[in-house]
């Protein structure tokens, strides 16, 4: 016979400590420790959470709100139209990473300079890397978009606030992560202890454990590129995307925001690849907050992501704002690709010593 008490038990008992996994408790568990180290990485991804949650209510209501939608008529550092997403965005992480009294500095694609908070600079030596809205232009047709964030410790007082510590490899990271902004939210963070997701609860107000130690399959089907720019590409990329059309077992899947694209290879499997084209020889995305924090959480899963040549996170960015071809996903597909541009480089070598 069943015992009802009992299975009704052991059901609250599941659903309760699903419920109760938060990302805050999470961050803890998986640092094992309340040191004040521990205390402030803690203290940091509840700020971008609440970054996020904000961004994510507004989202929802951006067709019915005023200046939701659209541009601002402005350009940004890298010569993009702003759109008004972007500086809400942009603002929100600003205002609470104000209230951390842990952030020092922020750096994001919508400001030239970082952004400086002096009160916590005494105290709060940690940057905040981000992207605020990645992938922007899906906001006005309500599909996903998405926020890409990654945490340094600043080294040095930087008092001719340059920012040059920030010039250093993704192995300088301490966290990254990105949110997802789709039919649900999604936070997906590692903080170097594997990659883990976490959906936002709107009932509760806070993001709930949905998956622990995602591994990225060491091989999958799909293939994420912008095809339109095949014009544009050299060789070695043509004879990639050729080899991609003539082969069983591939799928074509483009969302126009990197973070939904990452976020399907990164449960499914496949590749990510934004290569250098003739009108931007280094591609269109930015190393510190976009490839660098993705490639972190790339490696964490088992996947990979280079620039085609180099590994990601080996890479050493010269200026704040420098872009990268990206590679990035399933170890085998980036293999794949990255065969294909040695082959390039190879009968490229021989042709010049012939
Ligand atoms: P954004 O951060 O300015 O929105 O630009 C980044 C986005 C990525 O999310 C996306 O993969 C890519 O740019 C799309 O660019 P394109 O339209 O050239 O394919
Ligand atoms: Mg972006």
């Amino acid at each position: 016979m069943v015992d009802i008490e009992q299975s009704v038990d052991i059901d609250y008992d599941y659903s309760l400590d699903r419920d109760t996994t938060t990302l805050s408790r999470h961050v803890l568990q998986q640092l094992q420790s309340f040191s004040p180290d521990a205390q402030d990485l803690s203290a940091l991804m509840s700020r971008i959470a609440l970054a996020g949650k904000m961004i994510a209510r507004r989202l929802t209501r951006a067709g019915l709100v005023e200046d939701a939608l659209g541009f601002t008529g402005r350009q940004n550092v890298q010569g993009e139209d702003v759109k008004r997403m972007d500086v809400f965005a942009n603002q929100v992480f600003i205002s609470v990473f104000k209230q951390s009294g842990l952030v020092c500095r922020l750096a994001s694609e919508e400001m030239e300079e970082p952004y400086y908070i002096p009160e916590n600079c005494p105290l709060g030596r940690y940057t905040l890397l981000y992207d605020p809205i990645d992938g922007s232009s899906n906001v006005d047709i309500n599909l996903n978009v998405g926020s890409i964030f990654a945490i340094r410790r600043q080294e040095g007082e930087d008092l001719d606030r340059k920012a040059t510590d920030l010039f250093q490899d993704g192995h300088k990271q301490i966290a990254a992560g990105y949110i997802l902004y789709g039919p649900s939210t999604v936070l997906v963070y590692s903080i170097g202890n594997g990659v883990h997701a976490f959906t936002l609860d709107p009932s509760l107000g806070e993001f709930i454990l949905a998956a622990e130690n995602i591994q990225i399959p060491t091989h999958g089907p799909v293939y994420s590129v912008n095809e339109g720019n095949f014009w544009q590409w050299n060789d070695s990329i043509r004879d990639y995307l050729r080899y991609m059309h003539r082969h069983e077992g591939y799928a074509s899947r483009y969302s126009g925001a990197l973070v939904g694209d990452f976020h399907r290879i990164l449960f499914q499997g496949g590749v990510f690849l934004y290569p250098g084209t003739t009108k931007k020889p280094d591609g269109k995305l930015r190393l510190l907050y976009e490839t660098a924090p993705l490639a972190y959480l790339a490696e964490q899963a088992g996947g990979s992501a280079s620039d085609g040549t180099t590994p990601m996170m080996d890479i050493v960015p010269k200026e704040l704002h420098q872009r990268v071809p990206l590679f990035i996903g399933s170890r085998e597909n980036v293999e794949l690709v990255e065969s294909f541009i040695k082959e390039q480089k190879r009968s490229e070598f021989e042709a010049s010593h012939d």
